[in-house]
């Protein structure tokens, strides 16, 4: 057999460098389904195809350079080509590349990791991580949390407790119970969703959702009374767990007011329901910390991770479990049945080790919190003057802006007009990567972005603020 013609059939890769655009799209559209995806629509135009990366920056098959405020998929934490942690996974997969953790055994890079990671995760008012669950992605991990979350209850004598509470627009991956926790209408309409004992509560989103003249202090408060509100709708002996993200990433980077956090501690901690702070974002470095909930003050059971843990060299996830839920599936004793194949995959942990070393070693973290987070912050803030811009705001590394038709009344465009679609066009034309989520545009660098990068970064942003303006103003969409 042939095996060059299976590893990079000639049509596709001309030369090193040299890509056959169209003869990829191709096969693209007649084999391969994208998530999240309007096929047909895509045949029509043909996929942007990624060839390579390095730092902040991707290249598509045409040679175009173009800048990753994305981070990937807010994963890339580290940026591209960092050799470190393809040897990682070089060096795994000669030595041991995949054995399982089932069946009372263990490898040493899961172990590795599981420690590590108890080390990092900061103990807040006495509660500590001392215990890990791997899996290979978010959704994975949410599914998790639901099955330990109603084991926990069970163990406790209160199987009743079943009800998890979540947010509108919310993401928390899309598996049947990801999708489900989720908060996005689009997804619970396909599907029969969200499977039983699963309920939402309203997003605490300032500029959709605050009263006229209310301050952002007593609109977080208030934003965090719906849930109990929702708890003693449900009955309070019925609800067995709140999860959110602790910044609300894929519905649009939608940062809390700073008292929402305490007041929902607060909450969860009368009514005694855990908290699980869906951190696949927002862990790693992402907002300055190694895990968010230090950040807001929260005092989580049980935190989702993904994404950033590998950089997402690799796929990996999992739950950091808490003390108090930990202590009881472990002291209790009975087997927990659930696991996936993939649980502490040898490959994957290895890569999350060195990637945890080199965030350490270039204190990623350390920058994102004290240096370029601030900077980030104070830039991002400029564009608030921006005549589209109705509020920009960053936490950390993740920042997010509404684009709106009159600022001054707060009046937004029309759906059909579809701002976001048309700014991100801009976006890419003008080789940026910045996502757009309805009428807000949204960004989440690579970590390793410098001072002159973000400057880089805004300039384009502004670039492309100005095209969408004229654009809109050109189309007569706009006084
Ligand atoms: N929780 C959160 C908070 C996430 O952001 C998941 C869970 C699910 O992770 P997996 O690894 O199963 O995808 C995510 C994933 C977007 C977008 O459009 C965001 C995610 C995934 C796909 C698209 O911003 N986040």
């Amino acid at each position: 057999m042939n095996t060059s013609t299976l590893i990079a059939p000639p049509a596709l890769v001309r030369r090193a460098e040299q890509h056959d655009t169209k003869a990829i799209q191709a096969l693209d559209s007649a084999h391969y389904l994208h998530p999240f995806t309007d096929h047909g629509d895509l045949a029509t135009r043909g996929a942007r195809v990624i060839t390579r990366a390095d730092n902040i920056y991707v290249w598509d098959s045409e040679g175009k350079q173009i800048l990753d405020g994305m981070s990937g998929l807010w994963c890339v934490n580290a940026g591209y080509g960092r050799k470190e942690l393809a040897d990682a996974a070089y060096q795994q997969m000669m030595t041991l590349p995949f054995y399982n953790s089932f069946f009372q055994t263990t490898n040493v890079p899961a172990v590795q990791l599981a420690a590590k990671l108890a080390s990092i995760a900061p103990t807040v008012e006495g509660r500590k991580f001392e215990h890990v669950f791997f899996s290979s992605s978010g959704s994975e991990s949410n599914d998790t949390n639901v099955r330990m979350v109603r084991r926990y209850w069970d163990l406790m004598g209160q199987p009743q407790r079943k009800v998890i509470i979540s947010r509108n627009n919310a993401y928390h991956g899309s598996t049947m119970a990801g999708a489900s926790l989720g908060g996005m209408g689009g997804m619970h309409a396909q599907g029969d969703l969200p499977i039983p004992d699963i309920t939402h509560i309203e997003q605490p989103y300032f500029y959709e959702h605050a009263h006229p003249g209310e301050t952002p202090a007593a609109f977080g408060v208030r934003a965090a009374r719906w849930l109990e509100e929702k708890i003693l709708a449900v009955g309070a002996g019925r609800v067995a767990a709140f999860i959110a993200e602790p910044v609300q990433g894929a519905g649009g980077v939608i940062i809390p007011p700073e008292t929402y956090w305490p007041e929902i501690q607060r909450i969860v901690d009368k009514h005694g329901i855990l908290l699980i702070s869906d951190e696949v974002i927002c862990a790693f470095g992402r907002l300055g910390h190694w895990f968010a909930y230090e950040k807001f003050g929260m005092r989580p059971d049980l935190v989702t991770f993904a994404k950033g843990v590998t950089s997402g060299y690799i796929p990996l996830g999992g739950v950091m479990v808490g003390d108090r839920v930990a202590r009881v599936l472990v002291d209790k004793g009975g087997e927990f049945n659930h696991g996936y194949t993939y649980s502490g995959h040898p490959v994957a942990c290895a890569v999350a080790l060195a990637n945890i070393e080199l965030m350490e070693r270039e204190n990623l973290v350390g920058r994102v919190k004290d240096d370029t987070g601030p900077y980030l912050a104070q830039r991002f803030a400029e564009l608030a003057a921006h005549p589209l811009v109705g509020a920009a705001e960053t936490c950390g590394f993740v920042a997010g802006l509404v684009l709106v038709k009159n600022k001054a009344r707060r009046e937004m465009f029309d759906e059909a007009i579809g701002v976001g679609m048309k700014c991100r066009a801009h976006c890419f034309r003008n080789g940026l990567i910045m996502r757009a989520v309805g009428d807000r545009m949204i960004v989440a660098p690579p970590l390793v972005m410098t001072r002159a990068q973000i400057d880089e970064m805004m300039a384009l942003i502004q670039r492309c603020l100005d095209a969408t303006l004229e654009e809109l103003r050109s189309a007569g969409q706009l006084a």
